[in-house]
């Protein structure tokens, strides 16, 4: 997600943040290597001039040439124009209150993954409260029925059909349907065409006269970059979109789509697509993909994900044993099942790429996690409350009943020694703690 842009970017921060004076050369050789970079990702070059000239002259502005640190309020100027460029700040959907009914049209071209968003949608809403219903309104592929159908059951969302070949038809049937089954919100999944063809938009025409939406959302292909926001803009010149859903954002490397969308249609990006499960659709949020992309780390997202899995009074324990040195096997062994709740960690170093390079990723390699798993898992209550009585006989014992060498059990110990030890210093020294805090915080 985003490596290549991201690479340039970390890399300009990284020689900003420790400049104590910054002179007009520094700024304007600053503003065209990331204006290379913005055009190597395909940005509308529109929205890159724009860029450059309204970056270059507020940073020549008194505010960072005679600022303290210099170099911090350089990077907040470039950090605020990235996430403008993205939308600036979120959108939300636009439904109906939950006992009325509210309308989703999307749209797009063929494979751009619009029946995958729909049903993602879908799950995201009905996990939200709603009690969505999936209308199936791409009668022109023969077999885009059942393909929704078959999300529908994966969702648990309701999937509205007719035998009748008539799209328009089958969405105003679907709307009386969700009125009389209680379902507050219909999305309607359409045909897409290779191109943008007459025949296309005039059927979405109908179905939107038919079914007037409350929202039209236009699904694109984040890795088709300009060719995303042209077909955006022919979009909503000829259906009027409310906004769009970025797919494939996944395996889109550069951004171009999403940094020049908003400034060329200004619609905003409601959803980006992250992978082919149906979790993986994420609202839109341009300040934490701008600090993504600068290579700063999505923190609030970090966080999220962490509360997901991890409950504040485990957070809290935690922190207090750290703080008083009691931090035990049986804690390791709990902080090692979360971190595999948490997933991989190549998301969290994209999530973090400050992380990138410090963290390796053998740290988090599922094989060795089990492996420590077990080792503990061997240990008897007395030994995980106390590392120190773990002698050599009990080293062999423990490691012939998890199935490792003495080698990988000494490593283990090791391993928790060197963490006890950095939570000691961290909790004792003010100063490393304000230093851990401020690599996540541009700031
Ligand atoms: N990696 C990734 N793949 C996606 C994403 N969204 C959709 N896909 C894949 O893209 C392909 C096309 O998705 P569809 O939802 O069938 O696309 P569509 O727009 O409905 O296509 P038509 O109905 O033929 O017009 C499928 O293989 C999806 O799994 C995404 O966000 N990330
Ligand atoms: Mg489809």
């Amino acid at each position: 997600m985003l490596e290549k842009i991201t690479n340039t970017f970390s890399d300009v921060i990284r020689k900003l943040s420790g400049k104590s004076a910054i002179s007009e050369k520094n700024i304007e050789e600053t503003v065209e290597r990331i204006k290379l970079a913005l055009l190597d990702a395909d940005v509308n070059v529109r929205v890159v001039r724009r860029f450059v000239n309204s970056t270059i002259e507020e940073a020549k502005g008194e505010k960072v040439l005679r600022a303290v640190d210099p170099g911090q309020q350089f990077i907040k100027i470039i950090a605020d124009k990235i996430a403008a460029m993205l939308g600036d700040k979120k959108q939300d959907l636009q439904l109906k209150g939950p006992d009325t009914q509210s309308v989703i049209l999307f749209a797009g071209l063929q494979g751009a993954g619009k029946t995958t968003a729909a049903a993602k949608l879908a799950l995201r809403l009905k996990r939200g409260g709603r009690n969505p219903l999936l209308a199936a309104c791409d009668l022109v592929r023969p077999a885009a029925v059942e393909q929704l159908c078959v999300l529908g059951e994966k969702t648990g969302v309701p999937v509205y059909r007719e035998e009748a070949k008539d799209a328009a038809a089958a969405a105003k049937g679907a709307l009386a349907y969700a009125r009389k089954n209680g379902n507050d919100v219909v999305i309607i999944d359409t045909a897409g065409r290779l191109q943008i063809d007459a025949g296309m938009m005039g059927e979405i025409g109908r179905i939107k006269a038919a079914a007037p939406p409350d929202e039209i959302l236009l699904v694109a292909d984040a890795m088709t970059g300009q060719n995303a926001v042209d077909i955006a803009k022919a979009f909503d010149e000829q259906l009027g979109l409310t906004g769009v859903i970025l797919t494939k954002f996944d395996s889109d490397a550069r951004g171009g789509a999403a940094l020049s969308l908003k400034s060329i249609t200004g619609k905003p990006i409601l959803f980006i697509g992250t992978g082919e499960k149906l979790e993986d659709l994420e609202p839109f949020h341009p300040d934490r993909i701008a600090s993504r992309i600068l290579g700063m780390g999505d923190v609030v997202s970090l966080v999220e994900k962490a509360q997901e899995t991890i409950s504040v009074e485990a957070a809290q324990k935690l922190q207090k044993k750290m703080a008083t040195n009691q931090f035990t096997l049986q804690d390791m062994l709990e902080q090692i099942r979360q971190v595999k709740k948490m997933g991989s960690l190549q998301s969290l170093v994209e999530m973090m790429p400050v992380l990138a390079g410090q963290v390796r990723e053998q740290d988090f390699d599922p094989a060795e996690m089990a492996r420590e798993e077990a080792i503990i898992l061997s240990m008897t209550d007395k030994e995980r409350a106390n590392y120190l009585i773990i002698g050599p006989s009990r080293r062999k014992r423990v490691a012939l009943g998890s199935g490792t060498s003495v080698a990988e059990v000494h490593r283990l110990i090791r391993q928790f020694e060197k963490t006890r030890l950095t939570m000691k210093k961290m909790t004792k020294n003010k100063k490393m703690q304000a230093q851990f805090m401020r690599q996540f915080k541009p700031s």
